[in-house]
């Protein structure tokens, strides 16, 4: 089989907006809404403009709360619902995809490797298409540096997150993501980004912290080409904050 035909088409489909510039992911927690909620919220997110819905965040979501968010917000919108695991109860067959991930500086080896062993067949079973990512914590890491028993890259570890980054891609990952956590002060530095884009040819997610139209804008122009945001619209909805990153995204794709 040739690689292009093992490429799905949700992720067709994102490497083609991406091909028109930067996009923007919502994070949903199924934990923290009802599905109701959840659907519309992704609504609104989607209706702005933004590209996918990720499902995922909290640890030890129920297998049941996810199907019925996947199921409501698969319903609700055209972009795609994609899982964002914290482990295998996070597998749904109601979604469209699954980034699999390898959190690539934990010291758990569950996490790196041996969990995606435990559920690869289940992945294939469910006709879930995975798009291979290497996720790397940048401190301070929040909830999932604790959980994930992460050894964080320093925020002036511009080689160490290249490093990480770069050994994602060789070893054939299609996506990367740089983590700051959910909730950060502060997102992922400008300059890590730009350093990490410039070795990198597979798309750059960058998520955690981001709060404001400045810092969405300040991340974009040293080369993020996906923005992630879980936490403000949870706390605000698609409200003034949400627009000014969207609009941000936006105008980014109007410079490509
Ligand atoms: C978490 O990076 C995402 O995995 C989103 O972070 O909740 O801070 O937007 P926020």
């Amino acid at each position: 089989m040739s690689r292009e035909t093992r490429v799905g088409p949700v992720e067709r489909g994102l490497l083609e907006r991406l091909r028109q510039g930067p996009i923007h992911l919502t994070l949903i927690d199924p934990e923290k809404s009802t599905p109701e909620k959840s659907a519309a919220l992704a609504r609104g997110a989607a209706d702005l403009g933004s590209a996918g819905i990720m499902l995922g965040g909290s640890t030890g979501i129920s297998r049941e709360q996810m199907d019925a968010t996947a199921r409501a917000v698969r319903g609700a919108v055209r972009i795609p619902t994609i899982v964002f695991p914290e482990g295998p109860g996070s597998i749904t067959s109601e979604a469209h995809a699954i980034f699999f991930m390898s959190l690539l500086n934990s010291r758990n080896l569950d996490l790196v490797i041996r969990t995606h062993a435990r559920s690869s067949l289940l992945i294939r079973a469910c006709g879930l298409e995975a798009l291979p990512m290497g996720y790397v914590v940048i401190a301070p890491g929040m909830r999932v540096g604790e959980v994930g028993q992460v050894d964080a890259v320093d925020r002036g570890d511009v080689t160490g997150a290249e490093g990480y980054a770069l050994a994602a891609e060789l070893l054939g990952m299609r996506w990367v993501y740089l983590e700051a956590g959910s909730g950060a002060p502060a997102p992922v530095p400008p300059e890590m980004v730009r350093a990490v884009r410039s070795v990198l040819s597979v798309p750059l997610i960058v998520g955690g912290g981001i709060r404001s139209g400045p810092e969405a804008r300040d991340l974009l122009e040293a080369g993020a080409q996906v923005l992630v945001t879980g936490t403000i619209a949870e706390a605000e909805g698609v409200g003034p904050r949400f627009r000014a990153i969207l609009e941000e995204v936006t105008r980014a794709r109007g410079r490509q």
